[in-house]
């Protein structure tokens, strides 16, 4: 079973991760997970701290000389920032806690549901850990997963659509010409027009002192039939893709295939119709389900996308209502980024790799890589020649 646990908060000494459950054999370098953190740190519309990180992997166990070990992995990344919060974020009763609190919770943040939950009297003590700085760990997790798609012959892609309501035409785009625009894009975003006018957008929201939100979209090439289940809802492989989504910070929405869209549809307009070729199997022509029917990968391209809301930290903030004596006042305002839609979509790919690595892994087994890939090699000569 593959499963993970992240752990630390957004000014403490570094974030962690454990991970279980990969197989033996895999070959794995704190490079490969990198270039993931770098993606994900990237995306024009950050704040300073980016500036302050550059996020790295350490391995501090489950990885030898490269290769997975099929041990838990544990996976370190070292917070900058650190050095100017080490006292006030000591783990030691004499740490200067009275520094840096925060009172005022900002409309739409973790901030005054967390505080009354936890029954904190300092929302920084929520805000440590309901920041989306923990997302690095995520993506390091999935890297994991994504490395081991990728001995599976799955791919992970994830793209921004729109952001501030700029939406980008991508429909005229070869997949090639995606890549390469994608490759160099300031916003994960294939459209170059809509790239400036949303670079553009994103400068005006800042200069207002306001954030910005946006939809991107993940895609999964090279699943085949049959990853999760129909007979339980919780091995529905469309639930936890939308789990796995909906728990990224500022996500609202998810839609798989059409989403909502297909829902004005006719069953007669909506549905792919099926096909059958000699030595490729069952397939469609279309792909309006977005590649998973009945809980299940139908063998086609699995398509999502997420809605992210803009980020609730405004310089020019809201009204609020101080947690300790209650008079209205404007919410707290805290360092922060204006956009992080393209950062979302790095973290959506990361999760959705996930995801689909834990269907793979259940479907075909293997304690080690080549155990895996040699059932994984089966199934796929099945779905060919049944
Ligand atoms: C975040 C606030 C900002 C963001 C942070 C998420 O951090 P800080 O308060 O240190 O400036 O930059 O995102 C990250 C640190 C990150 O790595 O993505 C928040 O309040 O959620």
């Amino acid at each position: 079973m593959l499963r993970y646990l992240t752990a630390g908060e957004s000014h403490g000494p570094a974030l962690i991760a454990i991970v279980e459950g990969l197989p033996s054999g895999l070959a794995l370098t704190a490079d490969y997970v990198n270039r993931q953190l770098k993606r994900r740190q990237g995306g024009y519309g950050r704040g300073a701290r980016m500036s302050i990180e550059s996020d790295k992997v350490e391995f501090l166990s489950g990885v030898r000389g490269g290769i997975t070990l099929g041990s838990p992995l544990t996976l370190y990344i070292g917070n900058k920032d650190w050095s100017n919060w080490s006292q006030i974020m000591s783990p030691d009763p004499e740490a200067l806690v009275e520094e840096k609190v925060v009172t005022r919770p900002r409309p739409g943040h973790a901030d005054l549901a967390g505080a009354l939950k936890y029954r904190h009297k300092d929302i920084r003590n929520v805000l440590e850990r309901s920041s989306a700085r923990e997302t690095a760990a995520r993506v390091a997790v999935g890297s994991t997963a994504r490395k081991l798609l990728e001995e599976l012959g799955i791919e992970i892609t994830g793209q921004v659509l729109q952001i501030g309501g700029i939406n980008a035409d991508i429909g005229k785009n070869d997949p090639e010409e995606l890549k390469k625009h994608l490759a160099s894009s300031q916003v994960l975003c294939a459209d170059p027009v809509a790239e400036r006018q949303i670079i553009d957008r994103i400068e005006q929201a800042r200069q207002k002192g306001d954030t910005l939100g946006g939809v991107f979209e993940v895609r999964v090439h090279g699943a085949p039939a049959g990853l999760g289940s129909y007979v339980h809802w919780d091995r529905k492989i469309d639930a936890s893709l939308a789990a796995a989504l909906m728990s990224i910070q500022a996500v609202k929405g998810v839609e798989v295939g059409m989403g909502f869209n297909g829902a004005a549809l006719m069953g007669s307009q909506f549905q792919d119709e099926i096909f059958y070729q000699k030595d490729r199997g069952f397939y469609r022509a279309t792909n309006r389900a977005g590649g998973i029917e009945g809980g299940m990968t139908n063998g086609e391209v699995i398509v999502l996308r997420a809605a992210v809301k803009p980020i609730p930290t405004l310089y020019q903030p809201l009204q609020s209502v101080d947690l300790i004596d209650k008079t209205i006042s404007r919410a707290a305002i805290e360092r922060s980024d204006v956009c992080a839609v393209p950062a979302a979509c790095v973290i959506g790919e990361a999760v959705v790799a996930w995801e689909i690595a834990r269907a793979c892994l259940e479907k075909c087994h293997g304690d080690s890589l080549d155990e895996l890939k040699e059932n994984w090699s089966h199934y796929l000569t099945y779905l060919r020649q049944v």
